[in-house]
């Protein structure tokens, strides 16, 4: 009996051993479940807080760039100078005239031409480039030039403007005294370093034909179309010509006493070589024009004078050019592809 209540008392501790064991084991599993819960949420946490660091990172660095891009003006005064060849010239290139061309059409093909000037936005261009042009009653061949220009200049990455100096009514033509406008109003819209004097019915075939100037005047028709592209005498300095403002200053510019056809282009050359100053001229590969056919225009008859005023520059040229050149400006109007000036020289003195 006592043997049989030993046993039963051992058999009790047992189950009360294996019950409080087994509450150890549910609290401790429970425990854990907790603590380990607790370490999952914390590592999830630190988680989900360091990819929120991430994305913040992520903005504030496109804030920053956004920023950066804010500050970016088109041209940065310290951009790099473009190269002294332009990667986009093509050499010679074939010259088309379409007969139904419009204006509209040439201002599509130029978007990025505002008020007749571009500047290259990859780089800082070496000049800055004003073109003179000479009209009057020659739309079509304006039309053309504008056509061909635009691209030529663009792919030379120059930082340019075009000016057509148009002569109103129906005086005398007198070019060489509307070159003398053109730069004395295209200086003041902007601080040009060269300036191109250009025919409006000459068309450059080869963009290697580079639109700059030199260290001495530069005259860039070797040849033209129309006569067989040969130079037509050893001082011809017509058609197109570029000389920076110290150069045309130191000339006087060109006298304003040419009326009609012919001379003024000589009279430069001898004001030029006056001046100890030489003539250059790029390769005559190079240097090729084509010249939209025309007749000699109403108004613009041979000058009987030129012979006699050629002889007289070295006593005339000091007084006659850019100190004395007087006009009246009727108009100055900037359309999309060039700035148009308008000028009345009625009332100047002209020799018939
Ligand atoms: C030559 C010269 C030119 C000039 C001229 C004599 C060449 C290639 N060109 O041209 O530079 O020396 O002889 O003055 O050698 N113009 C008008 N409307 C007119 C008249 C003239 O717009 O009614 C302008 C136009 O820009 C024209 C330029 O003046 O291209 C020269 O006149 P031109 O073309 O009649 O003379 P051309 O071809 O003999
Ligand atoms: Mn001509």
């Amino acid at each position: 009996m006592a043997l049989r209540l030993y046993v039963f008392h051992l058999f009790h501790k047992f189950k009360m051993l294996v019950l409080i064991t087994l509450c150890f084991v549910v609290l401790w599993a429970t425990f854990s479940y907790f603590v380990d819960s607790r370490q999952e949420i914390s590592k999830a946490r630190s988680l989900v807080q360091d990819f929120r660091k991430l994305i913040s990172l992520e903005d504030s660095k496109k804030e920053e760039k956004v920023e950066l891009i804010a500050k970016v003006p088109t041209v940065t005064p310290f951009q790099d100078f473009c190269p002294e060849l332009s990667p986009y010239l093509r050499g010679a290139s074939k010259l088309t005239f379409k007969a139904s061309l419009t204006l509209e059409e040439v201002q599509k093909e130029n978007p990025q031409v505002t008020k007749g000037r571009y500047h290259p936005t990859e780089c800082s261009a070496l000049q800055r480039v004003a073109i003179i042009i000479p009209h009057r009653n020659r739309e079509k061949h304006l039309l053309y030039l504008l056509q061909h220009l635009h691209p030529f200049l663009q792919r030379q990455q120059l930082d340019y403007g075009i000016y057509v100096v148009h002569q109103a009514g129906s005086t005398k033509f007198n070019r060489a005294k509307l070159l003398n406008v053109g730069y004395l109003e295209a200086l003041k819209e902007a601080n040009w370093d060269c300036f191109i004097f250009h025919d409006v019915d000459l068309v450059p075939e080869n963009d290697l034909n580079i639109y700059m100037c030199d260290t001495q005047p530069k005259h860039l028709v070797v040849g033209r179309n129309n006569t067989g592209y040969r130079l037509r005498y050893p001082g011809y300095f017509g058609g197109v010509t570029a000389l920076t403002r110290d150069q045309f200053t130191r000339v006087n510019g060109f006298s304003n006493s040419y009326w009609g056809w012919g001379g003024e282009d000589d009279d430069l050359r001898i004001r030029v070589e006056m001046q100890k100053m030489k003539v250059v001229r790029p390769s005559a590969e190079v240097a090729r024009y084509t010249m939209i056919f025309h007749k000699r225009d109403q108004g613009n008859e041979e000058n009987a004078e030129r012979m006699k005023l050629l002889g007289q520059v070295s006593r005339t040229w000091k007084t006659d050019g850019l100190n004395s050149c007087s006009y009246k400006l009727l108009s100055v109007e900037h359309n999309p592809l060039y700035v148009n000036i308008t000028v009345d020289f009625s009332m100047q003195p002209k020799i018939s």
